[in-house]
């Protein structure tokens, strides 16, 4: 047996409750809890330079979820379709960088969920206010399928929807609470996934919000 000292500050995390979601889509539970803070911090200072913006999408409506982005890409919809760009649109000007501490969580998220070596250039940061949702939709835009996503949830729960290849498919629900980390890829890469209405409420961390960052690698 190791030696009960100061080397486990170093060791290795926690093991985290999981719930398996289907194959190469996994949530760990609580798996950002330690890290949400300095997150949090990150998406403070990420919106001061790209604010949250409601974006068209390009059948012309309006999403109810709020979103910027950091990282050498950032994912844009409107008029034009749904695409990743290097420029902030609104501003002309490049997407602030991932901060290097989010990388490495993404990356050390990502091997937890059985994906080593995940090395992300994007990340979407998702704001949702009481009755935002997200429809069921595949993320497709990315170049490298064989890469898979990293999503953090921090604030208030929201209920996910999983479903399979098809839109049509059944799925399946699971709350994600403030803190889970969903690690996907593999076969299950490209299911269709949605989020529900979000429910109004307080949390401690984010007030009226949830926020959702999905680290990706979009080239
Ligand atoms: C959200 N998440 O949780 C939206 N996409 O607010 C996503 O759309 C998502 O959680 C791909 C992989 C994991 C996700
Ligand atoms: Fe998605």
């Amino acid at each position: 047996m190791r030696d009960a000292s100061v080397l486990d500050l170093f060791g290795d995390p926690p093991q985290v409750a999981r719930t398996e979601l289907a194959e190469g889509a996994v949530v760990l539970h609580g798996h950002a809890l330690v890290a949400a803070p300095m997150l949090l911090a990150a998406v403070t200072e990420v919106s001061a330079v790209a604010p949250f913006r409601h974006m068209q999408t390009p059948g012309g409506h309006r999403m109810s979820v709020a979103m910027t982005n950091c990282g050498n890409a950032g994912w844009v919809t409107d008029a034009r379709g749904y695409r990743y760009a290097g420029v902030d649109p609104e501003s002309g000007v490049a997407w602030p960088p991932m901060p290097e501490a989010w990388a490495a969580f993404a990356r050390d998220a990502a091997t937890a969920g059985g994906f080593p070596s995940f090395a992300s250039d994007a990340c979407l940061i998702n704001r949702y206010e009481p009755g935002a949702r997200m429809t069921l939709h595949q993320d497709k835009d990315e170049i490298d399928f064989a890469q898979p996503i990293v999503s953090v949830s921090l604030g208030l729960p929201a209920r996910f929807a999983f479903g399979g290849l098809r839109r049509t498919d059944p799925v399946r629900r699971v709350t994600l609470a403030h803190g889970d980390v969903v690690v996907w890829g593999g076969p299950s890469r490209l299911a269709f996934h949605g989020v529900d209405a979000l429910k109004a409420g307080v949390h401690g961390a984010t007030g009226g919000y949830r926020y959702n960052l999905t680290f990706r690698r979009a080239r």
